[in-house]
């Protein structure tokens, strides 16, 4: 192919690049606009070099004419995570979507089998439409949904094998299977600290509603004139804001509950 083949062969899949990354990148801002947590943290594209191609056509026995339906990562976009479960997330999210603005061809989950390099990704192949002065052409496209550890792991092996030419020194290639595991083990690790965050804030959510409950109570208690007694209450609820548990937060509510219900059966039965 000339010079000039090359750049109108291409043209598809920078327009597919373009619009893939518009499409995922407002998937963020979309959960961002609504204060919800975001699993897509940033998105990156990118078409080729027509040297890489030639290189992987070659490795892979492409013959140049069948490359638009033989090379699948022509157009490439990447997403990155901040927790491997968004990453899940995500391939959720691209699914919805299949069938109608693109189609999944097939997926491959690096992240639970690793490649023996020590790569982990999941990466989603699909075929996109794009709309052309000739008409509409379908273009094969690869999603890489990775977290920020994993693609900090990759950039570095990719710059790697670049530099050592793809033949890096064994004891190169373990100590990067090793790095590999390290990152994973971070990933695994800020998972956890994921959970126990959420489990703060619910725990968080819990008491504070059950705070808010005590104190409806104690006002009613008043309102139903046992002024002493929602005086009473007052001090151990203060007492407890200093040092108590959930639990005692929540037997105080059920006390307090249980009296304002005695006390209104009470002013029901004086009023008949
Ligand atoms: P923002 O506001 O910086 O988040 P283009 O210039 O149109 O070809 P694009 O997407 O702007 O394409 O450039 P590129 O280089 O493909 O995109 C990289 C995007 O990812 C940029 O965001 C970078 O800021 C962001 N990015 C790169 N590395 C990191 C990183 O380590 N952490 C985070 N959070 N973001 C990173 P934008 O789209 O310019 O917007
Ligand atoms: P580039 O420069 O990123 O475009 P093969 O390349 O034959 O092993 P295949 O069938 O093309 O595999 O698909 P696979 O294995 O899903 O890999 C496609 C892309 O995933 C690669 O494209 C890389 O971007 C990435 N990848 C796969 N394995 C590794 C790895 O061990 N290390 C790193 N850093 N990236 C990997 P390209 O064309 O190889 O490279």
């Amino acid at each position: 192919m000339l010079v000039n083949d090359w750049k109108e062969f291409l043209i598809p899949y920078e327009q597919a690049v373009e619009e893939l990354k518009i499409k995922f990148k407002s998937m963020r801002k979309q959960y961002r606009s609504k204060k919800e947590y975001s699993p897509i943290e940033f998105v990156t594209g990118r078409v080729k070099e027509v040297s890489s191609i030639l290189e992987k056509a070659k490795k892979l026995d492409i013959p140049l004419n069948k490359i638009a339906e033989e090379m699948e990562d022509i157009a490439g976009i990447r997403i990155m995570c901040q927790f491997v479960e968004d990453i899940y997330k995500v391939v959720q999210l691209i699914r919805q979507r299949d069938g109608k603005d693109l189609k999944i061809v097939y997926e491959k989950d690096y992240v639970k089998n690793k490649k023996d390099s020590g790569y982990r990704s999941y990466h989603v192949i699909i075929k996109y439409p794009v709309q052309t002065a000739d008409g509409e052409v379908e273009i094969l496209a690869e999603i890489q949904i990775r977290t920020l550890a994993m693609n900090f792991w990759a950039t570095v092996e990719h710059s790697l094998n670049y530099k050592y030419k793809q033949s890096i020194p064994t004891e190169i290639k373990e100590r990067l299977k090793r790095a590999a595991e390290l990152a994973f083990l971070l990933d695994e690790e800020m998972s956890e600290i994921k959970e126990e965050i959420i489990e703060a804030q619910k725990m968080f959510e819990e008491k504070s509603g059950i705070i808010s409950d005590i104190l409806d109570n104690i006002i009613t208690l008043y309102s139903l004139g046992k002024i002493s007694e929602s005086t009473d209450y007052q001090d151990r609820f203060n007492r407890l804001l200093e040092s108590g548990d959930i639990i005692e937060f929540k037997n105080l509510l059920d006390e307090l509950k249980k009296k304002v219900q005695q006390y209104r059966l009470e002013q029901f039965q004086l009023e008949e």
